[in-house]
């Protein structure tokens, strides 16, 4: 039985691929969360970047993997009330991290979120849900809109760059018996769409799978600068998959040395255990 949401937004998660949660975190979460960001940029991790090219103008910044390195951010991710929200979401037994990531728009940025799906991004496979956590009011138009249903498309793309310009990663493939396609034309046939955005305070939070595109789907540019922390987290299906090269990052070499192999279960060190359903 789910204690945390309710059975219309578990429908919801599963038939449109992102649902919109109402005052689910308590707003100590959302400042620690910021605390976490601002020490986090003073001393960012090697994967810290910006996806603005232009010098001198209000950019688009970006870290991840920063979980066990900003004390902030770990105490959300083990204490928060996520993994088990996620846990009655996608009816899972055992929930474990996969990956977390903060964006911070600043005010005036043009620089902006292309559409994309988070699964080609992942050495993983398996069922997995993402948290995106605004830490300041955003309005539907500022933020991100998930195309509704593109979960279930049964389709993998491949990855789209966020630095402007939103350079296609590789180009189409099969890898292990799975097809890798061009991502679709998004912004150049909404007409085709369904989308899904929302007004958030601080406390509200989207969940989505991780199959379901999404992106900035206007040119808002914020006038005050906007922040989010996002949370990947995954069932106990999910197994490690190494994918091509057009994926490699930084990561892929630190879960090779870790000792990680295709076909692991997640654990250990870079995917430690969240939540267990007792009985
Ligand atoms: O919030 C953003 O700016 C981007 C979030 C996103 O696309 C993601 O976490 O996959």
């Amino acid at each position: 039985m789910s204690k945390l949401i309710s059975k219309s937004e578990i429908e919801k998660f599963n038939k449109d691929g992102a649902v919109f949660l109402k005052n689910k975190f308590d707003i100590k979460w959302i400042e620690k969360l910021k605390k976490g960001i601002e020490r986090d940029i003073k001393n960012p991790s090697p994967r810290f970047k910006s996806h603005t090219t232009k010098p001198n103008v209000p950019a688009y910044l970006e870290d991840y993997w920063t979980w066990d390195i900003v004390p902030e951010f770990k105490d959300f991710v083990y204490k928060s009330p996520y993994a088990e929200i996620a846990s009655e979401l996608m009816s899972a037994k055992k929930i474990n991290l996969v990956m977390d990531n903060w964006f911070l728009r600043e005010a005036g940025s043009k620089s902006s979120t292309p559409f994309h799906h988070d699964i080609s991004y992942f050495d993983i496979e398996g069922t997995m849900c993402v948290l995106w956590l605004p830490l300041q009011p955003t309005r539907k138009d500022e933020g991100v809109a998930w195309v509704k249903g593109s979960h279930l498309w049964e389709k993998l793309f491949l990855r789209v760059l966020f630095k402007d310009g939103h350079k296609i990663e590789g180009s189409e493939c099969l890898i292990n018996g799975k097809k890798y396609e061009l991502p679709p034309d998004i912004l150049g046939n909404k007409e085709k769409y369904e989308f899904l955005k929302w007004d958030c305070e601080p406390g509200d939070c989207v969940i989505f799978d991780m199959r379901t595109l999404h992106g900035a789907l206007s040119p808002s540019i914020p006038k005050k600068t906007l922040s989010r922390y996002t949370l990947r987290v995954a069932k106990e299906d999910a197994k490690i998959s190494y994918i091509g090269d057009w994926t490699s990052y930084n990561y892929r070499k630190a879960m090779k040395d870790a000792g990680y192999k295709d076909g692991d279960e997640l654990g250990g060190k870079m995917f430690p255990k969240l939540y267990e359903k007792i009985n």
